[in-house]
Protein backbone atom coordinates (compact mmCIF):
# COMPACT_ATOMS: atom_id res chain seq x y z
CA UNK A 1 0.00 0.00 0.00
CA UNK A 2 1.50 3.65 -0.87
CA UNK A 3 0.80 6.65 0.72
CA UNK A 4 -0.23 9.32 -0.84
CA UNK A 5 -0.38 12.07 1.67
CA UNK A 6 -2.34 15.20 0.31
CA UNK A 7 -1.51 17.13 3.62
CA UNK A 8 1.20 20.17 4.39
CA UNK A 9 1.91 18.67 7.75
CA UNK A 10 1.87 15.04 7.69
CA UNK A 11 5.25 12.96 9.31
CA UNK A 12 7.58 12.48 7.00
CA UNK A 13 6.03 13.43 3.18
CA UNK A 14 3.74 16.52 4.58
CA UNK A 15 3.72 19.20 1.53
CA UNK A 16 5.25 17.53 -0.90
CA UNK A 17 2.25 16.33 -3.01
CA UNK A 18 -0.30 19.24 -1.93
CA UNK A 19 -0.53 20.02 -5.87
CA UNK A 20 -3.15 17.80 -7.39
CA UNK A 21 -0.75 16.75 -10.46
CA UNK A 22 1.70 16.04 -8.10
CA UNK A 23 -0.36 13.74 -6.32
CA UNK A 24 -1.34 11.95 -9.03
CA UNK A 25 2.24 11.58 -10.99
CA UNK A 26 3.35 10.41 -7.25
CA UNK A 27 0.41 7.88 -7.03
CA UNK A 28 0.63 6.49 -10.80
CA UNK A 29 4.69 5.88 -10.15
CA UNK A 30 3.90 4.25 -6.98
CA UNK A 31 1.66 1.97 -9.27
CA UNK A 32 4.05 1.27 -11.71
CA UNK A 33 7.00 0.43 -9.04
CA UNK A 34 4.63 -2.25 -7.87
CA UNK A 35 2.07 -0.55 -5.38
CA UNK A 36 -1.44 -3.29 -4.94
CA UNK A 37 -3.00 -0.43 -2.80
CA UNK A 38 -2.63 3.31 -3.21
CA UNK A 39 -3.85 5.04 0.20
CA UNK A 40 -5.26 9.01 -0.18
CA UNK A 41 -4.86 11.03 2.68
CA UNK A 42 -5.81 14.47 3.41
CA UNK A 43 -5.74 15.06 7.47
CA UNK A 44 -2.30 14.75 8.91
CA UNK A 45 -2.11 12.08 12.16
CA UNK A 46 1.72 12.91 12.99
CA UNK A 47 1.95 11.98 16.62
CA UNK A 48 2.69 15.74 18.19
CA UNK A 49 1.02 19.16 16.51
CA UNK A 50 -1.58 17.41 13.98
CA UNK A 51 -3.89 20.27 13.69
CA UNK A 52 -7.89 18.88 13.16
CA UNK A 53 -9.07 20.50 9.83
CA UNK A 54 -12.35 21.54 9.32
CA UNK A 55 -13.74 19.18 7.18
CA UNK A 56 -14.04 21.09 4.10
CA UNK A 57 -10.51 21.32 4.27
CA UNK A 58 -10.12 18.27 3.95
CA UNK A 59 -12.25 17.69 1.14
CA UNK A 60 -10.34 20.30 -0.83
CA UNK A 61 -7.68 18.59 -0.75
CA UNK A 62 -8.61 15.19 -1.36
CA UNK A 63 -11.45 15.65 -4.12
CA UNK A 64 -9.45 16.59 -7.12
CA UNK A 65 -6.76 13.84 -6.34
CA UNK A 66 -9.36 11.35 -5.83
CA UNK A 67 -11.21 12.81 -8.89
CA UNK A 68 -8.41 11.77 -11.19
CA UNK A 69 -7.02 9.36 -9.88
CA UNK A 70 -10.27 7.23 -10.40
CA UNK A 71 -10.02 7.26 -13.96
CA UNK A 72 -6.23 6.98 -14.01
CA UNK A 73 -5.28 4.20 -12.00
CA UNK A 74 -5.89 0.17 -12.18
CA UNK A 75 -5.05 -0.67 -8.94
CA UNK A 76 -7.50 -0.11 -5.94
CA UNK A 77 -7.48 2.92 -4.16
CA UNK A 78 -8.15 3.32 0.07
CA UNK A 79 -8.97 6.21 1.47
CA UNK A 80 -7.24 7.55 4.91
CA UNK A 81 -10.15 9.32 6.72
CA UNK A 82 -12.32 9.35 10.27
CA UNK A 83 -14.60 11.08 8.36
CA UNK A 84 -18.06 9.43 6.39
CA UNK A 85 -18.56 12.48 4.10
CA UNK A 86 -15.12 12.38 2.69
CA UNK A 87 -15.15 8.43 2.70
CA UNK A 88 -18.83 8.51 0.69
CA UNK A 89 -16.85 11.45 -2.16
CA UNK A 90 -13.68 9.06 -2.04
CA UNK A 91 -16.07 5.74 -2.82
CA UNK A 92 -18.33 8.06 -5.32
CA UNK A 93 -14.81 8.63 -7.27
CA UNK A 94 -13.92 4.93 -7.10
CA UNK A 95 -12.41 4.32 -4.39
CA UNK A 96 -12.57 0.66 -2.92
CA UNK A 97 -10.67 0.51 0.43
CA UNK A 98 -11.79 2.75 3.81
CA UNK A 99 -8.79 3.26 6.44
CA UNK A 100 -9.89 4.61 9.19
CA UNK A 101 -7.69 5.22 11.97
CA UNK A 102 -10.60 5.64 14.42
CA UNK A 103 -11.64 1.83 13.87
CA UNK A 104 -14.93 3.04 12.79
CA UNK A 105 -15.07 4.76 16.02
CA UNK A 106 -15.42 8.86 15.21
CA UNK A 107 -18.48 8.71 12.88
CA UNK A 108 -21.17 6.94 13.60
CA UNK A 109 -22.04 7.50 9.77
CA UNK A 110 -19.10 5.41 8.66
CA UNK A 111 -20.59 1.64 9.62
CA UNK A 112 -23.44 2.05 7.63
CA UNK A 113 -21.32 3.74 4.87
CA UNK A 114 -19.07 0.96 4.26
CA UNK A 115 -21.88 -1.69 4.93
CA UNK A 116 -24.10 0.04 1.87
CA UNK A 117 -21.15 0.36 -0.46
CA UNK A 118 -20.11 -2.83 0.28
CA UNK A 119 -16.07 -1.57 0.06
CA UNK A 120 -13.11 -3.11 2.49
CA UNK A 121 -12.77 -1.58 5.53
CA UNK A 122 -9.20 -0.82 7.94
CA UNK A 123 -9.68 -0.58 11.04
CA UNK A 124 -6.86 0.49 13.19
CA UNK A 125 -6.26 0.15 16.83
CA UNK A 126 -5.00 4.20 18.69
CA UNK A 127 -6.14 5.92 21.88
CA UNK A 128 -6.97 9.20 21.56
CA UNK A 129 -7.36 11.26 18.91
CA UNK A 130 -4.73 12.28 16.15
CA UNK A 131 -3.56 15.09 17.55
CA UNK A 132 -2.90 14.02 21.30
CA UNK A 133 -2.58 9.90 21.14
CA UNK A 134 0.96 10.03 22.44
CA UNK A 135 -0.11 10.56 25.76
CA UNK A 136 -2.48 7.44 26.16
CA UNK A 137 0.76 4.99 25.30
CA UNK A 138 -0.07 3.20 28.92
CA UNK A 139 -0.82 -0.61 29.11
CA UNK A 140 -0.77 -3.33 31.04
CA UNK A 141 -0.15 -5.75 28.52
CA UNK A 142 0.04 -3.85 25.25
CA UNK A 143 -0.95 -7.16 22.57
CA UNK A 144 -3.32 -8.37 24.53
CA UNK A 145 -5.06 -5.31 24.73
CA UNK A 146 -4.81 -4.72 20.42
CA UNK A 147 -5.87 -7.81 19.73
CA UNK A 148 -9.29 -7.39 21.63
CA UNK A 149 -9.85 -4.21 21.07
CA UNK A 150 -9.43 -5.13 17.07
CA UNK A 151 -11.40 -8.23 17.90
CA UNK A 152 -14.03 -6.32 19.52
CA UNK A 153 -14.44 -3.75 16.26
CA UNK A 154 -14.45 -6.53 13.52
CA UNK A 155 -17.19 -7.94 15.58
CA UNK A 156 -18.67 -4.41 15.86
CA UNK A 157 -18.45 -3.89 12.10
CA UNK A 158 -19.56 -7.50 11.39
CA UNK A 159 -22.63 -6.85 13.40
CA UNK A 160 -23.02 -3.31 11.30
CA UNK A 161 -23.24 -5.29 8.21
CA UNK A 162 -19.61 -5.44 6.69
CA UNK A 163 -18.64 -8.69 5.22
CA UNK A 164 -15.90 -10.26 7.48
CA UNK A 165 -14.20 -10.89 4.17
CA UNK A 166 -14.07 -6.62 3.85
CA UNK A 167 -12.28 -6.51 7.42
CA UNK A 168 -8.68 -6.12 7.60
CA UNK A 169 -7.17 -4.87 11.03
CA UNK A 170 -3.98 -2.72 12.17
CA UNK A 171 -2.55 -2.57 14.99
CA UNK A 172 -1.55 1.39 14.59
CA UNK A 173 2.14 1.51 15.58
CA UNK A 174 2.80 4.90 16.80
CA UNK A 175 -0.44 5.54 17.71
CA UNK A 176 -0.87 5.83 21.52
CA UNK A 177 2.35 3.60 21.65
CA UNK A 178 6.08 3.95 22.38
CA UNK A 179 8.89 1.78 20.80
CA UNK A 180 8.63 -0.93 23.09
CA UNK A 181 4.84 -1.22 22.86
CA UNK A 182 5.58 -1.04 18.56
CA UNK A 183 8.27 -3.71 19.04
CA UNK A 184 5.74 -6.00 21.40
CA UNK A 185 3.22 -5.67 18.88
CA UNK A 186 5.22 -6.94 15.62
CA UNK A 187 6.69 -9.60 17.24
CA UNK A 188 3.26 -10.34 18.42
CA UNK A 189 2.00 -10.28 14.83
CA UNK A 190 1.12 -14.01 14.51
CA UNK A 191 -1.39 -13.19 17.44
CA UNK A 192 -2.99 -10.61 15.88
CA UNK A 193 -3.22 -12.39 12.21
CA UNK A 194 -4.94 -15.38 14.32
CA UNK A 195 -7.74 -13.33 14.66
CA UNK A 196 -8.72 -14.72 11.20
CA UNK A 197 -8.80 -11.02 9.16
CA UNK A 198 -5.78 -9.56 7.04
CA UNK A 199 -3.07 -7.63 9.02
CA UNK A 200 -1.79 -4.73 7.96
CA UNK A 201 1.48 -2.99 9.00
CA UNK A 202 2.36 0.65 8.67
CA UNK A 203 5.58 1.13 10.29
CA UNK A 204 7.07 3.27 7.41
CA UNK A 205 9.86 6.37 8.62
CA UNK A 206 7.70 6.49 12.13
CA UNK A 207 10.18 8.04 15.23
CA UNK A 208 10.33 4.27 16.08
CA UNK A 209 12.16 2.83 13.07
CA UNK A 210 14.66 6.08 12.85
CA UNK A 211 15.17 5.85 16.71
CA UNK A 212 16.29 1.82 16.17
CA UNK A 213 17.76 1.83 12.95
CA UNK A 214 19.28 5.54 12.88
CA UNK A 215 23.13 5.52 12.73
CA UNK A 216 23.31 8.93 12.82
CA UNK A 217 25.96 9.40 10.26
CA UNK A 218 25.81 12.30 8.52
CA UNK A 219 23.68 11.88 5.59
CA UNK A 220 22.47 8.38 6.43
CA UNK A 221 19.15 8.95 8.08
CA UNK A 222 16.74 8.94 4.64
CA UNK A 223 18.45 5.82 4.20
CA UNK A 224 18.63 4.35 7.15
CA UNK A 225 14.59 4.67 7.68
CA UNK A 226 14.06 2.88 4.72
CA UNK A 227 16.66 0.20 5.31
CA UNK A 228 15.23 0.31 8.63
CA UNK A 229 11.82 0.02 7.49
CA UNK A 230 12.25 -2.23 5.28
CA UNK A 231 13.21 -4.90 7.68
CA UNK A 232 10.30 -4.33 9.29
CA UNK A 233 8.12 -4.64 6.33
CA UNK A 234 10.22 -8.42 5.67
CA UNK A 235 9.70 -9.38 8.63
CA UNK A 236 6.05 -8.64 9.39
CA UNK A 237 5.29 -10.58 5.75
CA UNK A 238 6.99 -13.32 6.98
CA UNK A 239 5.16 -13.12 10.33
CA UNK A 240 1.74 -13.41 8.60
CA UNK A 241 0.81 -9.24 7.67
CA UNK A 242 -0.57 -9.41 4.24
CA UNK A 243 -0.19 -5.40 3.55
CA UNK A 244 2.26 -3.38 4.50
CA UNK A 245 1.42 0.82 4.24
CA UNK A 246 4.81 2.52 2.94
CA UNK A 247 5.89 5.85 1.87
CA UNK A 248 8.61 4.51 -0.64
CA UNK A 249 7.37 1.40 -2.83
CA UNK A 250 10.71 0.99 -4.32
CA UNK A 251 12.28 -0.35 -1.15
CA UNK A 252 9.22 -1.91 -0.33
CA UNK A 253 8.10 -4.01 -3.32
CA UNK A 254 11.63 -6.16 -2.99
CA UNK A 255 11.66 -7.21 0.48
CA UNK A 256 7.89 -7.85 0.63
CA UNK A 257 8.62 -10.49 -2.65
CA UNK A 258 11.65 -11.80 -0.57
CA UNK A 259 9.42 -12.50 2.25
CA UNK A 260 6.84 -13.81 0.48
CA UNK A 261 8.99 -16.64 -1.21
CA UNK A 262 10.91 -17.16 1.39
CA UNK A 263 8.21 -17.84 4.06
CA UNK A 264 6.49 -19.81 1.23
CA UNK A 265 3.21 -17.45 0.69
CA UNK A 266 4.17 -17.04 -2.84
CA UNK A 267 2.44 -19.05 -4.87
CA UNK A 268 5.39 -18.92 -8.21
CA UNK A 269 8.42 -19.90 -5.28
CA UNK A 270 6.56 -22.57 -3.03
CA UNK A 271 8.54 -25.18 -1.18
CA UNK A 272 8.58 -26.31 2.08
CA UNK A 273 8.69 -23.61 4.53
N1 LIG B 1 -0.18 5.66 9.87
C1 LIG B 1 -0.35 6.94 9.50
C2 LIG B 1 -1.52 7.34 8.83
N2 LIG B 1 -2.48 6.44 8.52
N3 LIG B 1 -3.28 4.23 8.56
C3 LIG B 1 -3.13 2.95 8.91
N4 LIG B 1 -4.10 2.06 8.61
N5 LIG B 1 -2.03 2.51 9.59
C4 LIG B 1 -1.01 3.36 9.93
O1 LIG B 1 -0.04 2.91 10.56
C5 LIG B 1 -1.15 4.74 9.57
C6 LIG B 1 -2.32 5.13 8.87
C7 LIG B 1 0.69 7.95 9.86
O2 LIG B 1 1.73 8.00 8.95
P1 LIG B 1 1.92 9.13 7.80
O3 LIG B 1 1.25 10.39 8.27
O4 LIG B 1 3.41 9.26 7.69
O5 LIG B 1 1.31 8.60 6.56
Amino acid sequence: MGVLNVTPDSFSDGGKYLDADRAVDHALAMEATGADVIDVGGESSRPIGAVEIPIEVELARVTPVLERLGKRLRVPISIDTRRAEVARVALESGAAIINDITALEHDPKMPPLAARTKCAVVLMHMRGGPSDHIKFARYRDVVREVVEYLDARARFAAGAGIARSRIIVDPGLGFAKNAQHNLKLLSALPDLCALGYPVLVGASRKTFVARIAGAGAPGADERDLEFGTAAVNALAIAAGASIVRVHDVSAAVPAVRMAAAMSGRDQRFKHNA
